[in-house]
C-alpha cells in the first residue's frame, strides 16, 4: 500500500509529506542514528504547527530515515552548557515543545518505529498516541549513563504506558529492550516485520481516518486531560468551545451583541 507522498515543505533535518489524508514527519538526520539538534526540532515544530493547520490531515506518521533507528535523542555532538546549541549559539532544550505540541495536536500521532527508540527519541514516541514497532526495534533510555534524564513526559507517560516499577527499570538501569518486550509491557501497539512498517502504519492511520474526526479529537484530548492535569484540561475545555461556536445557541449569543439587543436564549433545552 504504497502512498504517493507529496512534500509539503523543504527543510534541512526532517522530510515533510501528506498523502491522502496522511502527513508523514521524517527525521532525516540517519548518520547520527537521527538525534535531533535545535535546528531539527525547530523544523519538526514548523511542520506540526503546519499540520495542525491544516484541513487536509487527519493523522500523522513519525518516524527516522532509515532503517537504523527512529531517533536515538539530543545530538550529543552540540549539547552544551545548559542545552543543546544550535548554529545560533544559544543552548536550548526545545523538544519539550516539540513533546507538547504532539500531545497538543488534534489529529492522533503515530509513531513508526524501526531501529533504535533510545533517549529523548525513546520519550518522543512515548508521546505519540500509538507506536507501530518494526522487528528491529530496540527502545530503552540512556540519560544516567550520559547525564542527562527527562523526568517531564518521559516519567509521567511512561509510568502511564508500563506501571512505575517497569518504568523505574528503564530509567536506573538503562536496558535495552527489543520489540516483543515492548509489547508485552504496554509500550507498543503491534509489532510486524521491517518490511511491513511503511504498509501496517498507513493501514491504522487510515482506518482512524474513516472515524469521525471531532469523536478522535475529543478523545485524544480526554486522554491528554487525564494525565496532563490544567494544561490537559484546557485542551478538552478549547475542544468543547470550539463545538459550542458551532451551536446556534452560541450563535445567538454573539449575534444579540452585534445587533445591541439581549440575547434570546429560551427556545434552547436544558438537556438532561
Ligand atoms: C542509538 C545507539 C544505541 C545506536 O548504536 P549503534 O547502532 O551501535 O550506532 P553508533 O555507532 O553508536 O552510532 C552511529 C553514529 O551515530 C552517532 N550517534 C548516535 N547517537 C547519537 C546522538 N544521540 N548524538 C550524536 N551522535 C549520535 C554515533 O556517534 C555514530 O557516529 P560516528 O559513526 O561518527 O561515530 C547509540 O548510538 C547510542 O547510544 N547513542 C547515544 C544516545 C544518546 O546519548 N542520546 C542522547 C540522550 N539524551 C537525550 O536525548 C537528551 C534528553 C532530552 O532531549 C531532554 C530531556 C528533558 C528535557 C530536555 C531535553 C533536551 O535535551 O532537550
Amino acid at each position: 500500500m504504497a502512498l504517493n507522498w507529496e512534500r509539503v515543505k523543504e527543510y534541512t533535518d526532517i522530510i515533510y509529506e501528506r498523502a491522502e489524508g496522511i502527513a508523514r514527519v521524517t527525521i532525516n538526520r540517519p548518520e547520527v542514528r537521527n538525534a535531533f539538534r535545535p535546528e531539527t526540532v525547530m523544523e519538526m515544530i514548523d511542520a506540526f504547527q503546519h499540520i495542525r493547520d491544516d484541513n487536509s490531515t487527519g493523522v500523522v506518521l513519525l518516524r527516522g530515515q532509515g532503517n537504523e533507528a527512529f531517533c536515538s535523542g539530543g545530538d550529543q555532538r552540540v549539547r552544551g552548557h545548559g542545552g543543546y546549541v544550535g548554529g545560533d549559539g544559544v543552548p536550548r532544550l526545545n523538544v519539550l515543545d516539540l513533546q507538547r505540541l504532539i500531545r497538543t495536536l488534534p489529529k492522533p500521532v503515530i509513531a513508526v518505529v524501526a531501529g533504535y527508540a533510545i533517549g529523548g527519541g525513546h520519550v518522543l514516541h512515548v508521546c505519540c498516541d500509538l507506536t507501530i514497532a518494526a522487528e528491529n526495534a530496540v527502545f530503552g533510555q540512556v540519560g544516567p549513563k550520559v547525564g542527562s534524564f527527562d523526568g517531564g513526559y518521559g516519567v509521567s507517560l511512561l509510568s502511564r504506558l508500563v506501571g512505575q516499577k517497569k518504568a523505574k527499570e528503564i530509567w536506573f538501569l538503562c536496558r535495552q529492550y527489543n520489540a516483543q518486550e515492548a509489547l508485552q509491557m504496554g509500550l507498543v501497539n503491534a509489532v510486524v516485520p521491517l518490511e511491513r512498517l511503511e504498509e501496517e502504519s498507513i493501514r491504522w492511520a487510515k482506518e482512524i481516518l474513516e472515524k469521525s474526526p471531532i469523536a478522535i479529537r475529543f478523545l485524544k484530548a480526554a486522554f491528554n486531560a487525564d494525565t496532563d492535569g490544567a494544561a490537559g484540561l484546557q485542551q478538552f475545555a478549547g475542544d468543547a468551545t470550539m463545538l459550542y461556536y458551532m451551536t446556534d445557541e452560541a450563535k445567538e449569543g454573539a449575534r444579540a451583541f452585534l445587533e445591541k439587543r439581549p440575547p434570546d436564549f429560551s427556545k434552547f433545552p436544558r438537556l438532561p
